[in-house]
């Protein structure tokens, strides 16, 4: 695969280097026709618990995580599905506009993959090793089996055609800065920067491997306001309306890395078309506005241990923890626990990243992806 180790190669000049490269903009793309909304377009999803439809109760763990226990999923399941939600996450309602039926776990036996797999898995970081946990790489080398699996079912022709129609769906790299502040603080900024960059060499590695399967339209959710989690901020009073901010200089940094990456990888890549929704700018906006938005609390979580020094995670539970509260209305609130927005901030995020303005999601939105 010597045009794959090439490309590899590019992308570390891209991303090593400050000189100006003569690039070779590749701009011929088959004219979609009248018909092409019925064609076969599934959607893969790869990515963390924001992401995960469930994958993690097929994988070897001692404990389930909360999400498996009431009153994750209520708002819209039967049950709690695994989904870090009070209802659907992103993933749902992107499937939902473009037509599919909700996306399967990759690992749950007899699914029927035919509209997409999602690969996501709660805890997932670019290139953190949790045990029970597929991190990207993982994720990656399970498509090669999902591959399989459209080959058989297809053939080799169809299945081709398929996962080049096909749409693939990052969320990432939240997990990596997260570890990187509680690992220790007063981190340089040089040292900040090398590190985004590493994060973001690695995904677009992942990039790299699925535009060589066939994948050519990929959606990012870029790093949201991480130091406005409530799980954080709960341990930190004194900073009242205000986000930790080395954390939101990471986020920035890694989007701002990651945009200027793919935009430089796109002229490399013949055919790739992509889309970034400003997942930062988005999810503080409507924290800093949330009656704007149709919120009445931005700030707390809806579901909150109690006392909440007992779990720093801020999860609670019937089967993982006795004492909690549960706001009045979940779907008045953004954050559902201490990490993970409810299913009305999922829905607006969703319709951003499926047809939002230029300002959030450019430079194609998913809708577009999913119509070429
Ligand atoms: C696609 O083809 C049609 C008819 O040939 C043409 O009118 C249209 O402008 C083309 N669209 C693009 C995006 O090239
Ligand atoms: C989904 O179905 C509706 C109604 O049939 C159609 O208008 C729309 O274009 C379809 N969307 C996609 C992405 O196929
Ligand atoms: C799998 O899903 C596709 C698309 O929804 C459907 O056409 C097909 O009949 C399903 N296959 C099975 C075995 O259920
Ligand atoms: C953080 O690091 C900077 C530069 O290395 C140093 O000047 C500063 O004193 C450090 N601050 C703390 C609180 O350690
Ligand atoms: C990510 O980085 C790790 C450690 O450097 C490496 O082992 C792994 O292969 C990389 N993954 C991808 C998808 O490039
Ligand atoms: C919860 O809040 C939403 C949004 O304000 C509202 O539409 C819904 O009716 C409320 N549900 C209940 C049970 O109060
Ligand atoms: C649209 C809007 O009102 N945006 C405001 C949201 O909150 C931030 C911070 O308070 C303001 O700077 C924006 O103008």
């Amino acid at each position: 695969m010597a045009s794959f180790r090439m490309l590899r190669f590019l992308l570390l000049l891209v991303l090593s280097t400050t000189n100006v490269l003569i690039l070779h903009p590749v701009g011929t793309y088959a004219n979609s026709t009248t018909n092409a909304k019925q064609r076969h377009k599934p959607l893969f999803v790869f990515g963390d618990s924001a992401f995960d439809p469930g994958n993690n109760q097929y994988l070897d763990r001692m404990e389930k995580g909360p999400a498996y226990y009431s009153p994750y999923g209520q708002h819209f399941f039967a049950g709690a599905t695994g989904r870090h939600s009070d209802g659907r996450i992103v993933p749902d309602f992107i499937a939902q506009n473009a037509n599919l039926s909700l996306i399967p776990p990759c690992l749950e036996t007899g699914a029927n993959f035919t509209n997409g797999v999602s690969f996501a898995s709660a805890g997932a970081g670019v290139f953190s090793d949790l045990p029970g946990v597929m991190n990207l790489e993982q994720q990656v080398m399970k498509f090669d089996e999902i591959k399989e699996w459209f080959v058989q079912k297809f053939g080799d022709v169809k299945s081709r055609k398929a996962l080049k129609r096909a749409v693939y769906v990052f969320g990432f790299g939240g997990k990596e800065y997260l570890s990187l502040y509680f690992n220790g603080h007063n981190i340089s900024k040089t040292y900040q920067r090398l590190y985004a960059e590493m994060v973001v060499r690695n995904l677009t590695n992942a990039v790299l491997e699925l535009y060589n399967a066939g994948g050519r339209k990929f959606g990012f959710q870029n790093v949201g306001p991480l130091g406005c989690l409530p799980m954080l901020k709960a341990k930190k009073p004194e900073l009242k309306d205000a986000c930790i901010e080395e954390l939101m200089s990471m986020a920035r940094k890694h989007n701002k890395i990651l945009a200027g990456t793919l935009k430089r990888l796109g002229e490399y890549m013949p055919g790739l078309k992509y889309s970034i929704f400003d997942h930062y700018n988005s999810l503080l906006d409507r924290i800093n506005n949330v009656t704007n938005y149709g919120f009445e609390e931005g700030k707390a979580a809806c579901y909150q241990n109690e006392p909440e020094a007992l779990n720093w995670m801020n999860w609670g539970g019937n089967n993982w923890m006795e004492q909690y509260t549960l706001c009045h209305n979940s779907s008045r609130y953004i954050f559902f626990d201490g990490m993970h927005t409810t299913e009305s901030a999922n829905s607006q995020i969703a319709e951003l990243m499926w047809d939002g303005p230029p300002s959030t999601t450019q430079p194609w939105t998913l809708k577009q992806l999913f119509e070429l």
